[in-house]
């Protein structure tokens, strides 16, 4: 009764979507997390995730965003419910900036309809943005939100309705490659499967511990503020926003509900944790920088601050993600590394991860992603 056809361990954004993912082709699944699902642990709580199309850390990841905005709109029929609102995204920066550049070479290699603003343009066009002129913005039109508590909560419904089991609040204590099928021990008992996939998040060094350290969990803080004027941060002229100056990087979100405008410093003070020790607590310092950051991009969204979080990203160096099998033991199959910008990709991430386990390989292209840029020398 305790062996599976595949165990997955860590049910956050991308371990839901492989469970239900899994469930769905039929498959006898255990989706196994140490928290509460969804939890504030890792790094897929709270409500919202940016997604964009015109993808400044590579033009490779555009073809697999684009699969992964046809997932979100499957995933909102299956489930009749919102999970996706499109807002338009902007990418800005100085004009020879990485985000400037990376963005619109994204726009030219894959024909995207896009606009490049100036400082004074951009805020013509959405008022609640006040950046310096010299900043040029690439203005895209399929940029949006997605929900994310609200997704996390969709996938473990289907994956049960599908058969999935999935269980809350149990600690994986270790897990091995016994032949060609894989053992599970965690503090409430232990299991067996065929194929087995790590899915942990900022834990992915601890349960990966038989190889080099190639992932640097990092402590994040989020704000979110009540507008001075509203009306600017309206979902309908509000585009979702990454803003990357020699100061600082910058996001953004507009106004869905009484929490406010999202805002937030990525890689906030750059301090590099771990994810069991973490200072959770959101200081008076820590606040002071985001609401900086507030006050001089968006001086209308600088209003109270009505809640503050932490969260991680697991950065990899070249912040390009990890999936893949072991080389060892193929069995096992992993994804980890998302460095802060894997939640829009969770839907396709289910889709990757469960072909991994059912046939060993997936007809997405994950070359970009290998595990062997960190473990050959
Ligand atoms: O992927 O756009 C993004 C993002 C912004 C902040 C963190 N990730």
């Amino acid at each position: 009764p305790n062996h599976y056809d595949v165990i997955v361990i860590g049910v956050g954004g991308m371990g839901s979507a492989t469970v239900c993912e899994l469930a769905e082709r039929g498959k006898k699944v255990l989706g196994i997390d140490r928290y509460d699902i969804p939890n504030n642990m890792g790094s897929s709580h709270g409500a919202t995730r940016i997604i964009r199309m015109a993808y400044y850390q590579g033009a490779d990841y555009v073809t697999l965003v684009r699969s992964a905005y046809d997932l979100w709109r499957k995933l909102e029929q299956k489930t009749g419910e919102t999970l996706l609102h499109i807002t338009g995204s902007l990418d800005a920066g100085l004009p020879d900036s990485e985000i400037v550049q990376g963005s619109l070479q994204s726009c030219k290699e894959h024909n995207l309809e896009h606009q490049v603003l100036s400082g004074s343009e951009l805020c013509e066009k959405f008022p609640g943005y006040h950046f310096p002129e010299e900043v040029q913005g690439i203005f895209q039109a399929d940029g949006g939100v997605l929900f994310a508590d609200k997704i996390i909560k969709a996938y473990v419904r289907l994956a049960k309705a599908a058969g999935a089991e999935i269980h809350d609040n149990e600690q994986v204590l270790q897990w091995q490659a016994v032949g060609d099928a894989a053992k599970v021990v965690t503090n409430q008992g232990g299991y067996t499967a065929d194929k087995l996939v790590i899915t942990a998040g900022p834990w992915f060094s601890k349960m990966m511990s038989h190889l080099p350290e190639m992932v640097a969990p990092e402590r994040q803080v989020v704000a979110w503020f009540d507008p001075i004027k509203p009306e600017l941060f309206n979902p309908s002229h509000f585009p979702v926003f990454n803003l990357l100056l020699e100061e600082g990087h910058y996001y953004g979100f507009p106004v869905y509900d009484k929490t406010g405008f999202k805002f937030g410093r990525a890689h906030h003070l750059n301090e590099i944790i771990d994810p069991d020790t973490m200072n959770r607590e959101v200081s008076d310092y820590d606040k002071q920088i985001v609401r900086q950051g507030v006050e001089k991009f968006f001086p209308e969204g600088a209003g109270e601050m009505l809640d503050s979080a932490t969260c991680i990203y697991t950065n990899t160096e070249d912040e390009h993600f990890i999936i893949g099998t072991l080389p060892e033991s193929p069995q096992v199959s992993f994804a980890g590394g998302f460095s802060g910008h894997g939640f829009k990709f969770c839907s396709v991430m289910g889709e990757i991860m469960a072909d991994l386990a059912e046939f060993g390989e997936t007809k997405h292209d994950i070359e970009l992603f290998r595990l062997d840029r960190f473990t050959q020398s």
